[in-house]
């Protein structure tokens, strides 16, 4: 492995997944791999779970770790050619290739604009960062996807479930703020991976990047979709088509007691209580979104040790 900024860059993800299990289980056997090595992790977003996750994820190897909030730091420009002479002070050729020198891997938070698709899209920041450093990166939340996180999702499912194809449904879920369609993106490309029975289901005009949906069943009838199954994942996003637009706060997409039936209740974290989901849902036993948050370290130490290796 190169760098780790989508799934794909697993090459065998159900062994990815039991070597996930096994570091859990034996957290510091690896604790030489990282001796002398840096972590650089660089925030342009804020984080939980994923800052404190893979901090602990480097720390398990033997790894140090320096972390930063770029709004502490210059104001960095990513265009080329540009004439810098308005506010950024900058450029990410120079910032990459020094950040490069202080650290054997690099990890970056950058979320999209929600504002303008094609520089979404285009993965400006994570690219520029692929593009002009010297040393491997790791995604922890770009424009459009959270590996770090779907790969957290795919070793809770294969911890947690109780038949060899589980019904696993992705739900779209109010929310008053305009989100990502990251964590549903990265999601999507995992389940497709894996042997479950993988259906999305989203309110008319939520539709996701199609080149990632491909051929997994949509359906708009979150009732019937949420049927008989075995997990179910909760997550808000706004809309693709109209990009970045809250289009709909339909409360009844809200999970409920009722529709959770006997499925084991996902989300990535942070959930807005009462909003996207229901105290009696996250209070019960078929909640698993804490067990769900302590894989993030076993899914960032299996990548950061695979990393190393291949330094
Ligand atoms: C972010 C998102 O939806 O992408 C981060 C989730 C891990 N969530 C919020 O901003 C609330
Ligand atoms: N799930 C997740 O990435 O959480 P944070 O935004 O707190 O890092």
């Amino acid at each position: 492995m190169k760098h780790y900024t989508q799934i794909q860059d697993i090459t065998n993800l159900k062994q990815a997944i039991k070597e996930a299990i096994l570091l859990k289980l034996d957290p510091f056997k690896d604790q030489g791999i990282g001796k002398n090595k840096t972590l650089m992790m660089l925030f342009f977003n804020s984080s939980l779970r994923t800052r404190l996750s893979t901090e602990k994820a480097a720390t398990n190897l033997g790894m140090n770790v320096m972390s930063m909030n770029i709004s502490n730091a210059w104001k960095l420009e990513f265009e080329d050619g540009t004439v810098m002479d308005m506010d950024t002070t900058e450029h990410i050729k120079e910032a990459a290739q020094v950040i490069s020198q202080y650290a054997d891997i690099i990890a970056i938070r950058a979320f999209p604009t929600l504002e303008d698709k094609i520089k979404d899209e285009s993965e400006l920041i994570l690219n520029s960062f692929k593009t002009y450093a010297t040393v491997p990166v790791v995604s922890l939340e770009s424009a459009t996807g959270h590996p770090l996180q779907s790969l957290t999702d795919a070793i809770t499912i294969t911890e947690y479930k109780e038949n060899p194809k589980p019904k696993v449904v992705l739900t779209w879920a109010p929310h008053p703020k305009a989100l990502p369609q990251a964590v549903a993106n990265s999601f999507i490309e995992t389940m497709q991976l894996m042997d479950v029975d993988f259906t999305i289901t989203h309110p008319e005009g939520y539709e996701l990047n199609p080149k990632i949906v491909k051929h997994t069943q949509v359906n708009y009838n979150q009732d019937e979709a949420l049927k008989d199954a075995d997990f179910i994942y909760a997550k808000n996003w706004s809309s693709y088509q109209d990009y970045g637009q809250i289009l709909s706060e339909d409360e009844s997409w809200k999970i409920t007691k009722d529709k959770l039936g006997k499925a084991k209740f996902m989300h990535c974290l942070p959930v807005r209580r009462n909003v996207v989901v229901d105290d009696d849902v996250l209070d019960s036993d078929q909640s698993i979104v804490i067990q769900q948050a302590n894989n993030r370290t076993f899914a960032a130490q299996y990548i950061l040790k695979n990393l190393l290796e291949n330094l």
